[in-house]
C-alpha cells in the first residue's frame, strides 16, 4: 500500500504509532518499524538521557526508520527538542501544542516533522512553517484531545493543506484505515491499538481494561483546565469529574492531574490516568505488533475492493468470528 506518507517516511505500511508518553519505548517502536510501519519513542515525561538511550537501543533492534514524539506541554520539551538534532532520528511528531519554535532547526538537521493538529487552521499554519505532513487527530483519541471528531476533521484538514494528512483518533483496524483513506488521509496513527500488543510495556491490568472496554467506557477529564484528556473510566477519572462538577457549582476544589499518567503506568490502574481512546471498544486481543500492522493492511485492501453488499457480508462474518 503506497501513499505519499509511505514515500515520505520510507516505510511499507502507512501506519504510524501514537506518541504515548511514559509508555512508548525502543522495544515497541522497533517492533512497529520492523513490521513496516513507523514506531516512535515517546519523549513526554522522560529525561534526555533516557531518550538518547532508547534511540540507541531502537537502532540496535531495527535498521528501519524510527521516530520520536515530543509532548510540547512537557517543561523539558525545549531541551529535548534541541537534543533531537544530534540523535539521528528520522521523524519527529509533536503533540499538545505548536512546534513552531523548533520546525526550522529539526528540518535543517534532516528530520521529517509531523505535528499533531486538531483543526484545519493549525494544519495550515504548520504547512506554512514547513511541516512535512500533519497528523489530524480527532476527539475520539486517547490522551490530550481537541474538539473535532475524526470523521469531520480529516476531510476538513485534507481540503485545507496540500501536504499529506495522517488520520488519528478512533482507528484500530483495516476498516478504519480504509475509511481514513476515503476521507482524504494518506496514513493513520494508532495509539490504543498498540497498547495491548506483546511488545508494549504497559502493565497487564491496563491491557485488560482496554480489552474489556465498551464504547462508553472512556471519559474526558480536565475540560475546565483547558487540557482535556480522554482515558478509561476508573476511580481516578470519576473522582476528577466529581470535583470538576463541584468546582463548576462554585466549590473551592480542583482535581490534581499531576503524576496521574505515571501512577497508572506504574500499575495503579484505579488511582491513575489510564489513557485510551474510544476505539478500545473493538480492541479485544493482544497479538504482536507485526500482526496488527499486517492485518490492518490486508483488511483495508480486501474491504477496499468490495461492493456495499459485500462489505455488509464481510462485516457480519467478521463479527461472527469475533464473538
Ligand atoms: O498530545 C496528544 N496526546 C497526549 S499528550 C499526553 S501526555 C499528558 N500527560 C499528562 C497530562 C496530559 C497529557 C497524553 N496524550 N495528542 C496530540 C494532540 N495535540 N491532540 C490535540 C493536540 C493539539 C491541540 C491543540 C495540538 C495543538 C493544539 O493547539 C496548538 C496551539 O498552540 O495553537
Amino acid at each position: 500500500m503506497r501513499t505519499r506518507i509511505t514515500e515520505l517516511l520510507g516505510v511499507e505500511a502507512p501506519v504510524i504509532q501514537g506518541g504515548m508518553a511514559h509508555i512508548a519505548d525502543a522495544r515497541l517502536a522497533a517492533a512497529i518499524s520492523e513490521a513496516g510501519g513507523l514506531g516512535l519513542i515517546a519523549c513526554g515525561g522522560a529525561n534526555p538521557a533516557w531518550v538518547a538511550d532508547q534511540v540507541r537501543i531502537a537502532r540496535e533492534l531495527t535498521d528501519k526508520p524510527i521516530g520520536v514524539n515530543v509532548m510540547l506541554m512537557d517543561p523539558r520539551a525545549p531541551e529535548i527538542a534541541e537534543q533531537l538534532v544530534s540523535l539521528g532520528v528520522d521523524v519527529v511528531t509533536t503533540g499538545a501544542g505548536s512546534p513552531a519554535a523548533y520546525i526550522d532547526r529539526w528540518k535543517k538537521a534532516g528530520i521529517k516533522v509531523i505535528p499533531v493538529v486538531a483543526s484545519a487552521a493549525l494544519a495550515k499554519r504548520m504547512e506554512r512553517l514547513g511541516a512535512d505532513a500533519v497528523i489530524a487527530e480527532g476527539t475520539e483519541a486517547g490522551g490530550h484531545i481537541g474538539e473535532l471528531a475524526t470523521m469531520a476533521l480529516i476531510p476538513s484538514v485534507a481540503r485545507a493543506v496540500s501536504i499529506p494528512v495522517i488520520a488519528a483518533g478512533g482507528i484500530a483496524d483495516g476498516r478504519g484505515l480504509l475509511a481514513a483513506l476515503a476521507l482524504g488521509a494518506e496514513g493513520v496513527q494508532c495509539g490504543t491499538r498498540f497498547l495491548t500488543v506483546e511488545e508494549c510495556s504497559v502493565c497487564d491490568a491496563w491491557k485488560r481494561k482496554v480489552i474489556d472496554a465498551k464504547d462508553s467506557d472512556t471519559i474526558v477529564t480536565g475540560r475546565a483546565s483547558g487540557h482535556p484528556v480522554r482515558g478509561l473510566k476508573n476511580r481516578f477519572s470519576r473522582e476528577c469529574r466529581k470535583l470538576e462538577a463541584q468546582a463548576a457549582a462554585g466549590a473551592d476544589v480542583k482535581p490534581s492531574f499531576s503524576g496521574s499518567l505515571k501512577r497508572a503506568v506504574e500499575g495503579d490502574v484505579e488511582g491513575g490516568a489510564v489513557m485510551a481512546g474510544q476505539i478500545a471498544a473493538i480492541v479485544d486481543e493482544r497479538k504482536r505488533a507485526a500482526d496488527v500492522v499486517a492485518e490492518m493492511i490486508a483488511e483495508a485492501e480486501a474491504f477496499g475492493a468490495m461492493t456495499a453488499q459485500e462489505l455488509a457480508r464481510a462485516n457480519a462474518a467478521r463479527e461472527g468470528l469475533a464473538s
